[in-house]
């Protein structure tokens, strides 16, 4: 079997030591990653009902479920059959699908027939917008790959084991964790697995555009650069870049690794902001190859302490969310989610979302390009990660790349993160760093971040923040829990924040629980009242912070989580969402709803 993991990784590496090199030009380079931009390429849908065989025993590949039915070895019989067996919907979780899944972890084996007729010089590639965890994938019998890492995306080279007419694709996708995975052993969300999301066939030239990064110049906004990369050309080709509305355009000339560089002058063009989130269609083409893209242009950078957005010092109005969706169990995922979702936090008065704790399906993202919302991207370096181990790094790696690869050309995106609560070590520092330094590498267009739980405490109500990770990043994250996890919600009126850095801060996390509906004392625990008194308490606190310059409490809405087994109140939900799982919202939503709405009058003030 040709495996994606080590041959994509090897190639990563090696280009990551040649891109290291250019570090310090303005243009950002890509190494090996998934296709972009499939959601506008000519792709046929896989989506649908896939047969499926639950695995618990590991027996699937031994028994050649792989060859779907034909006999192999010398017993006369075979003892499965995808095509008499049962479906799961594809995108989608098995487990909440078929009760007897729910809380299945291993291996399902799934199984779809299509017809299909390649069309002359075409390059055909599966592609799976994630697959939850560890995915093997075969066309047709023949072995086509094998990808890890439960929320990015990846395609398979298809072209050759594709038959004219009938087809059939076999993927096994196996979500038992290991202590050396990223995400480790226990993440606190439900560990959704399987096909989680889209499943194309995308069909490409020959010489395809692979990847672009068209992004706002930093250091002039009447400028902007990229570069655009070929995959399968050898030899220089011609590509144009157009910007119809604009009247822009320009030529380049890919160099023999297929890439190439250009500048546009960009005066007089609108910047993206939440206020006005405008995107433009930018049109590239090559000769065999053209491409639509709606893009948005703008800079994101830090002058000591700020923020600024555009050159202006801006305050992130944010709120955390899982991927989880609305009014049913499972995955959020599509269009309407997405609407849904960061539809509740426009409702809130936010400007800004933090993608907990891993990347969200790609229509989160363009949905929040087009609303207005800026984007923290997390890849799930979630706690009681094995530091020490270099093929854990390498996940790491590989899902960082993804996730850069998948959204550089997202204006909404303004912050990489590399890893959520990780305890302050050696080995975690180290690697961390390498993590800093790829991203910033594979994208110096934008921010990067960490949330940290790391404080200094010695003294009483003093909380000094001084994790040493936070010298390598650009904006740091706090998640903290006063008034929940530790004293009660009036600590907070006396804690005293400060931090050696001279760098902005957001307070990445904050909150606790309550069970919509239930009512009491602002004193007693689980109540909207006890939830409502936290909000309060923190948001006076924040306003005494000097260097705050965001804020995104824990989180928008209750989601599963297997850590959560309080009878009657969590009943397997995380209850600190500021709305319940079917959309009341609870007392708290309000709180934070005035204080952002105070924030964005002071911000329109300030802009008139
Ligand atoms: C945290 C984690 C988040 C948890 C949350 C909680 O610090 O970052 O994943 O869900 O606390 O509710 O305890």
């Amino acid at each position: 079997m040709q495996s994606v993991k080590p041959v994509r990784l090897a190639k990563m590496l090696s280009c990551f030591a040649w891109i290291s090199m250019l570090a310090l030009s303005s243009f950002a380079q890509s190494p090996s990653s998934p296709i972009q931009n499939v959601v506008n390429r000519k792709t046929i849908s896989l989506n649908g009902d896939w047969h499926y065989i639950a695995d618990p025993h590991e027996e699937g590949t031994a028994r050649r479920y792989y060859l779907n039915g034909k006999l192999s070895g010398t017993r006369p019989f075979v003892e499965y059959d995808f095509n008499a067996s049962p479906t799961l919907r594809v995108p989608g979780d098995w487990n909440f699908q078929r009760p007897e899944l729910q809380l299945y972890e291993g291996t399902v084996w799934y199984q779809k027939s299509f017809d299909y007729h390649a069309p002359a010089n075409t390059h055909v590639f599966l592609y799976f917008g994630a697959a939850n965890y560890h995915a093997r994938v075969w066309l047709n019998e023949k072995p086509l790959c094998e990808h890890e890492g439960g929320f990015t995306p990846f395609n398979c080279e298809a072209t050759a084991a594709l038959q004219d007419g009938q087809n059939v694709v076999i993927v096994s996708v196996n979500d038992a964790r290991h202590a050396d995975d990223i995400p480790s052993l226990r993440p606190d969300w439900f560990n959704y697995g399987g096909l989680t999301r889209d499943v194309r066939i995308v069909e490409v030239p020959r010489q395809f555009i692979e990847q672009y990064s068209i992004q706002l110049d930093r250091k002039n906004m009447g400028r902007i650069n990229g570069w655009i990369r070929l995959g399968g050309a050898s030899t220089p080709q011609k590509l144009s870049l157009r910007i119809p509305e604009l009247k822009l355009s320009t030529e380049a000339t890919t160099d023999n690794q297929g890439l190439a560089r250009f500048t546009l002058n960009a005066s007089g063009l609108q910047l993206w902001s939440p206020e006005k989130p405008k995107l433009y269609r930018v049109e590239i083409s090559t000769e065999s190859d053209q491409i639509v893209d709606e893009i948005g242009f703008r800079t994101i950078e830090t002058r000591g302490t700020d923020i600024l957005l555009n050159g202006r010092s801006i305050f992130l109005r944010g709120i955390d969310m899982h991927e989880e969706a609305v009014n049913r169990a499972g995955r959020a995922h599509g269009e309407d989610d997405a609407r849904t979702l960061l539809g509740w936090a426009k409702e809130l008065g936010c400007n800004f979302v933090r993608l907990a704790h891993y990347p969200h399906d790609e229509s989160m993202i363009r949905m929040a390009d087009r609303l207005g919302l800026m984007v923290w991207s997390e890849i799930p370096v979630y706690q009681g990660i094995d530091f020490k181990n270099p093929q854990t790094l390498a996940k790491a790696q590989q899902q960082l790349t993804e996730m850069i690869a998948r959204d550089r050309n997202r204006a909404a995106i303004v912050l990489w993160s590399v890893s959520n609560e990780t305890p302050k070590s050696a080995e975690r520092n180290a690697f961390l760093h390498q993590l800093i330094v790829m991203a910033r590498t594979l994208d110096p267009t934008r921010l990067i971040t960490t949330a940290t739980n790391q404080t200094n405490a010695t003294e009483p109500h003093k909380r000094v923040f001084d994790d040493p990770i936070i010298a390598d990043l650009d904006v740091f994250g706090v998640n903290q829990y006063i008034g929940w996890y530790e004293g009660v919600p009036a600590d907070l009126d006396i804690t005293i924040w400060s931090t050696p850095y001279n760098k902005p801060m957001i307070v990445s996390e904050f909150g606790g629980e309550s069970k919509y509906g239930l009512h009491g004392a602002a004193s007693q625990r689980w109540t909207e009242e006890y939830q409502e008194d936290i909000y309060k308490h923190q948001i006076a606190a924040l306003r005494k912070i000097p260097f705050l310059r965001g804020t995104s409490p824990w989180i928008l809405k209750d989601f599963r989580s297997p850590h959560r087994q309080l009878p009657g109140i969590q009943d397997g939900f995380n209850r600190k969402g500021l709305i319940s799982e079917s959309g009341e919202r609870k007392k708290a939503f309000y709180v934070l709803q005035r204080f952002y709405r105070e924030l964005a009058a002071q911000t329109s003030a300030r802009a008139q």
